[in-house]
């Protein structure tokens, strides 16, 4: 009993403090064009109330955080974030026609089958870096063209 107690206290000191925000499926579809911005997309969870606040990577100027939103037309356009909440326990994706990573001014255009690094900074937890793998020009998601 007593060695349960020391345990639990152990674990409970960290958990405590820091949120930790997990990110999976990472991935980006290949570009045409390196002139043209590339988009990166992810699904992203944190333990405690966050916020993304940014993002970086060695292959692009500047990640800008963009929703899509359709006007009353019905036409979709994209919309610069500064900041995306992460509700505690709530997984957020990011995916084509709606949340993503937008990826400006490319050194080099997104080739299928390579990956590179994407840093997303986060309030509350810092800094998680993912490698994205780059998927076909006709993906729709993570899983996709991914044999
Ligand atoms: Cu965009």
């Amino acid at each position: 009993m007593k060695f349960l107690i020391s345990l639990a206290l152990v674990f409970a000191t960290p958990l405590a403090s820091l949120a930790e925000v997990t990110v999976t499926d990472p991935w980006a579809r290949a570009s045409i064009l390196a002139s043209r911005p590339g988009a990166a997309y992810v699904t992203a969870e944190s333990d405690k109330d966050d916020r993304l606040i940014g993002a970086s990577t060695p292959i692009a100027d500047r990640v800008m955080i963009h929703a899509v939103e359709t006007d009353a037309n019905g036409v979709g356009r994209m919309v610069h974030r500064e900041t995306l909440d992460l509700p505690a326990g709530e997984a957020v994706n990011f995916a084509p026609g709606g949340m993503h990573l937008m990826l400006m001014g490319l050194s080099e255009k997104l080739v299928e089958g390579t990956i590179f690094p994407l840093t997303l900074h986060f309030e509350a937890a810092g800094e998680v870096t993912v490698d994205v793998p780059v998927l076909g020009v006709a993906a729709s998601g993570p899983h996709e063209g991914s044999k």
